[in-house]
């Protein structure tokens, strides 16, 4: 069976926030402070080191309860029992994780516009991450779409929706207004000092 997923605090990791403190001591305060769900994004890693944290990141989230999502990586998440992956328009695609994950396997997707999401849905994406919401500077790469093309995907499609970007403590109840299941934040969360306190503030709101 597919694990039910609470997607309303969905915490993506991100190293360049940590500021010199230890990635497992912030995501356990992550944790301890109530986030619903964990994606281990990693960038130019490579495949052992990947694995090696992953192992780590899964036992923490385990010791939580809290599922875990791999970004980009189905190998990853194959082989540290990940509760799924998330992946992007231009990573593998969703036949193909689907194909090697098997049904009970979530697959997210990023989908900016419409089109993306209803493509993604058709083709069996669990839920998708719709963003940039607002400007960030965690993905240079990203555009804001904003709360009017949330609201648009939203009407879309029928799987859950997860807004990203830009979003904090100050923006969640905002972009949750929009009727989605959860907001996706790295420096919402990871940015700040007290990791446990800010997610215990959002999950407050
Ligand atoms: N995808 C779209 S925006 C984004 C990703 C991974 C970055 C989100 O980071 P932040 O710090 O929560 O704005
Ligand atoms: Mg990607």
């Amino acid at each position: 069976m597919k694990p039910s997923i609470d997607y309303g605090i969905y915490l993506v990791t991100d190293r360049q926030y940590l500021a010199g403190r230890d990635f497992y001591v912030c995501l356990e305060a992550a944790l301890s402070g109530g986030v619903t769900l964990v994606q281990l994004r990693e960038k130019n890693i490579d495949l052992p080191t990947f694995l090696k944290i992953g192992e780590k990141v899964k036992i923490l989230c385990d010791s939580y309860k809290v599922p875990l999502l791999i970004n980009d990586n189905i190998t990853v998440a194959q082989k540290i029992c990940a509760a799924g992956v998330h992946l992007g328009q231009e990573d593998d695609n969703i036949e193909q994780a689907r194909r090697q994950l098997g049904e009970d396997t979530i697959i997210g997707i990023s989908a900016h516009t419409v089109d993306e999401a209803l493509d993604a849905e058709k083709r069996g994406a669990d839920y998708l991450g719709v963003g940039a919401i607002y400007p960030t500077g965690s993905k240079l790469d990203a555009k804001a779409v904003g709360l009017e093309r949330l609201r648009a995907i939203k009407e879309a499609v029928h799987i859950p929706i997860v807004g990203i970007g830009g979003i904090g403590v100050d923006k969640y109840r905002q972009v949750m207004s929009c009727g989605i299941a959860g907001c996706a934040m790295i420096s919402g969360i990871l940015a700040n000092p007290n990791i446990e306190e800010v997610v215990r503030t959002i999950r407050n709101k």
